[in-house]
C-alpha cells in the first residue's frame, strides 16, 4: 500500500476480521465470513488477519499450522481480497496482539469468560486439553479487534457472543481510563448464513471436524464436493421444502441459495417433485462450479511463496504501525512508565 493510499485509507473506518488456520477452510468460513469481506473494501479500510495465535488453543501439528497459515492467506486472496485494498497479515507477526491481550485480560471477569458457549463446546471436544488459552480466547479476540480502532467486525453468528464481550471490555476500559477504544459493531450476515455439518446438521460445520464428510472445504475438488453432498444426512421425507425438524434439507437449501443467489421459494419450486437425490447432486454441482475459480487461483498463489511472503510482510508492517500506537496509548493510560529512549 503506497503513502497516498495510506493517507486516504486512514480516513475510512476500520473493518477487522480473521480466520484461524486450524484446518482447511470450509464453505462455512466462506459463506459466514470471507465471501462477505470483499463487499466492504471500497467503503472501509479492511484489515484481515490469519489468526494463528488463536489456532494453538487446540493442539496443532507445527508443520501443518505453518502450511495452513500460507494456505489461509492464499484463500483470502483467491476469494478476491486484493492486498492493495486490504491489509492482510498473520497475527503472530504483530506482537501488539499479545501485549494488548494481557492488558485486557486484567479487565475481563472470570465469570464473563465462563459464560462463553464456544469455551463449553470446545472443552467438551478437547477434554484432554482444556488449557487456559481456550478459556481466554475471547480476550485475545477483543485485543485483535480493539487494537485497530475497529468500527465493524464481520463474523458468523457463532462469534456474536465473543463480539459482545469485546464491546463490554472496550466500554469498561473507556469508563475507567477515558476514551481509548472504539466500541465495535458486529456485522452478522443475514439469516441462513450459519452453515451446518453435512453429517450432523444440528451442529455447525467446522474445519476441525474429524469426520471429513461433515464439512466441504473451499479447496475440495469437484468430485469430492459432489460426493460429500450426495452423502449428506437428510430425513425420510422426499419433498425439498424448508420446515422445522428438516435440519439437513434446510441446510442444503441455504447452501444452494447462497451459491446460486436463488431464493428459497425459487429452489423449492425448481425441485418440486424431483426428490432428494437429484437435489443433493444439484447442490454439489452449484458449489463446485462456484468454487472452481477460487481453487485455480489458490493453486497459482501457493506456487508463488515469495509473493505470499511479500503480502505478509507489507500487511504486518502496516498492522504493526497502527497496533503499536494503540498499545502505547493503553500503556500510558494504565500508568506504565514509557521505556526511556
Ligand atoms: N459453519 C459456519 N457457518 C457460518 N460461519 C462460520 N464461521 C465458521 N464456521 C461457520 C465463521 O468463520 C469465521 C472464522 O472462524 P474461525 O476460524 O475463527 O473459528 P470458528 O468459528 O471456530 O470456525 P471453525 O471452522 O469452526 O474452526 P474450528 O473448527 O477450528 O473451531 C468466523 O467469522 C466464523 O463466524
Amino acid at each position: 500500500m503506497n503513502a497516498a493510499n495510506n493517507a486516504q485509507s486512514e480516513k475510512k473506518k476500520i473493518i477487522f476480521s480473521g480466520v484461524q488456520p486450524s484446518g482447511v477452510l470450509t464453505i462455512g468460513n466462506y459463506l459466514g465470513a470471507i465471501k462477505n469481506w470483499k463487499s466492504f473494501e471500497e467503503e472501509y479500510d479492511p484489515i484481515y488477519c490469519v489468526v494463528d495465535m488463536h489456532a494453538i488453543t487446540v493442539r496443532q501439528t507445527p508443520a501443518d499450522l505453518r502450511r495452513r497459515t500460507y494456505e489461509t492467506l492464499a484463500v483470502y486472496i483467491a476469494c478476491g481480497l486484493s492486498p492493495e485494498k486490504n491489509t492482510l497479515f498473520v497475527q503472530s507477526h504483530v506482537p501488539s496482539h499479545a501485549e494488548l491481550n494481557w492488558a485486557l485480560a486484567c479487565h475481563t471477569m472470570f465469570g464473563e469468560l465462563s459464560r462463553m458457549t464456544q469455551f463449553k463446546d470446545k472443552s467438551a471436544k478437547n477434554a484432554g486439553n482444556i488449557n487456559a488459552g481456550l478459556f481466554t480466547y475471547p480476550v485475545l479476540m477483543a485485543a485483535d479487534i480493539l487494537l485497530y480502532g475497529t468500527s465493524l467486525v464481520p463474523v458468523g453468528i457463532d462469534q456474536k457472543q465473543h463480539l459482545e464481550l469485546a464491546r463490554d471490555i472496550a466500554i469498561r476500559f473507556n469508563s475507567v481510563y477515558g476514551d481509548t477504544f472504539t466500541v465495535p459493531e458486529g456485522y452478522i450476515p443475514p439469516a441462513g448464513m450459519k452453515i451446518m455439518s453435512l453429517q450432523e446438521p444440528a451442529k455447525k460445520m467446522s474445519k476441525s471436524d474429524e469426520n471429513v464428510n461433515a464439512s466441504v472445504a473451499i479447496l475440495d475438488d469437484r468430485d469430492t464436493i459432489i460426493r460429500k453432498f450426495k452423502r449428506a444426512v437428510t430425513d425420510s421425507d422426499t419433498i425439498v421444502k424448508k420446515a422445522d425438524g428438516k435440519d439437513g434439507i434446510n441446510n442444503l437449501i441455504n447452501i444452494h441459495s447462497c451459491f446460486t443467489g436463488k431464493s428459497v421459494e425459487e429452489i423449492e419450486r425448481e425441485f418440486d417433485g424431483r426428490g432428494y437425490g437429484e437435489f443433493k447432486l444439484a447442490v454439489g454441482e452449484a458449489v463446485a462450479d462456484a468454487l472452481a475459480p477460487v481453487r485455480s487461483e489458490f493453486d497459482k498463489l501457493m506456487a508463488d511463496k515469495p509473493y505470499l511472503e511479500s503480502v505478509m510482510k507489507n500487511g504486518a508492517d502496516r498492522a504493526h504501525y497502527l497496533a503499536n500506537k494503540m498499545v502505547s496509548k493503553v500503556y500510558r493510560k494504565l500508568g506504565f512508565v514509557a521505556r526511556p529512549r
